[in-house]
């Protein structure tokens, strides 16, 4: 990772747990007016869209859902790398809005002996794609293990509609298609627009009779594990989101202010987050939300959060008390039994269960085979 070191000695950045502030985090089960919210219709009908709307408005911008026409077409410009397996489709998506259009990438394998619709693993990638006959680095999207286990699985790469650059991000759909969004400080960013992308993939995989889309898991990690999570409580056809040492502005508690805090990833990627997050900069104790909060919004459908030991930049226990507190969701609300242990210290194997888990691996940031592994056994328990 490179980071600034004028702006990394300024922030004094934390990983000691002792200088951990005291968490005193918003209350996700009391309405803006002070009502108690205890059962599932108050939480559908009246606190959910309530936490919805401030990460709207604060920290992401939204995600545009009206566009004038969508098409896709099977464009074969690169040859299969594992035709032994798999079945390839290499797609061009063309959505069009107010006399203008975009046209990104999607690539797709599914399995070659599957006979019945195969559920769908969709890859936020911003790493390498398919391009030349090379997928990624091994194991970021380990095509023929996911094959091999049933599933179909699909990947774009981020700069199909954003590019991830503060001075280009703008040369995508947030020019083509959405240039009013640049316009509001609560406006979309570039998480935004490839969560947009990931819900142009799903309107795809439902016209699609190769896949069942029912059974369809979005996973990111990192930038993209944090844009997985808002694309998750966004758009309710994800059946199972996932998330990959998300870090800051993803799973992990911004008030911890522990590795990567909320002054330096506004510094560092201005282009990822809207305006109005800026506000927040030093002020964490002002934002209406955190990010367990972020979590709850994917209930009732399953969520997973996972954290490696040696990425302390993305704050491990941060990561994990998002998903403690934030699986009180389930318990509280929808009365399933989902629980976490208190103590993340204590914390060793994966924790699967139904509608919620999470693991820790030994090692660095990054995404893993070993990772994968456990996202298809949480998968295979949630939605198959
Ligand atoms: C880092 C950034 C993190 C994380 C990571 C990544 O530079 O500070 O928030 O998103 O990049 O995407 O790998």
């Amino acid at each position: 990772l490179v980071q600034n070191p004028i702006l990394m000695a300024q922030q004094k950045v934390n990983e000691d747990e002792s200088k951990v502030p005291s968490l005193s985090l918003p209350d996700p089960f009391v309405s803006e007016h002070g009502k108690i919210i205890n059962n599932v219709s108050d939480w559908e009908g009246i606190r959910r869209p309530e936490i919805l709307k401030a990460f709207t408005h604060e920290v992401y911008g939204g995600i545009p859902t009206d566009f004038d026409s969508f098409s896709y077409e099977e464009v074969s410009e690169n040859p299969n790398p594992f035709p032994e397996t798999t079945l390839f489709k290499e797609l061009d998506i063309s959505v069009s809005r107010n006399g203008k259009s975009h046209t990104m990438r999607l690539n797709v394998f599914f399995p070659k002996s599957s006979n019945t619709p195969a559920p769908i693993i969709l890859l936020i990638n911003h790493r390498a794609t398919y391009e030349d006959g090379r997928i990624a680095e091994d194991g970021y999207w380990p095509v023929e293990e996911l094959v091999s286990r049933g599933f179909a699985t699909a990947s774009f790469h981020g700069e199909t509609v954003a590019p991830d650059d503060a001075e280009r991000f703008t040369q995508g759909i947030l020019s083509t298609l959405y240039p009013e969004e640049l316009e509001n400080p609560a406006g979309m960013r570039t998480f935004g627009a490839w969560g947009w992308a990931a819900m142009r993939a799903m309107d795809y995989f439902m016209q699609e009779p190769l896949i069942d889309a029912k059974k369809a898991t979005i996973v990111g990690h990192s930038r993209s594990g944090k844009t997985a999570l808002w694309t998750g409580a966004n758009d309710p056809r994800w059946a199972v989101v996932i998330s990959n040492e998300s870090g800051c502005g993803g799973a992990a508690l911004s008030r911890r202010k522990f590795g990567e805090t909320v002054t330096i990833i506004n510094h560092s990627f201005p282009h990822w987050f809207n305006d109005n997050f800026k506000n927040y900069n030093n002020h964490e104790e002002l934002l209406p939300i955190d990010q367990h909060m972020l979590a709850m919004l994917i209930a009732p459908r399953a969520i997973y959060i996972s954290s490696a030991k040696g990425d302390l930049w993305a704050d491990p226990k941060g990561e994990y008390l998002s998903m403690q507190i934030g699986s009180r969701i389930y318990s509280d609300i929808y009365k399933q039994s989902v629980s976490f242990p208190e103590d993340f210290e204590n914390v060793q194997a994966p924790i699967h269960q139904e509608h919620a888990g999470y693991h820790i691996r030994e090692g660095e940031h990054g995404l893993t085979l070993e990772d994968w592994q456990h996202f298809m056994d949480f998968i295979d328990l949630n939605s198959k």
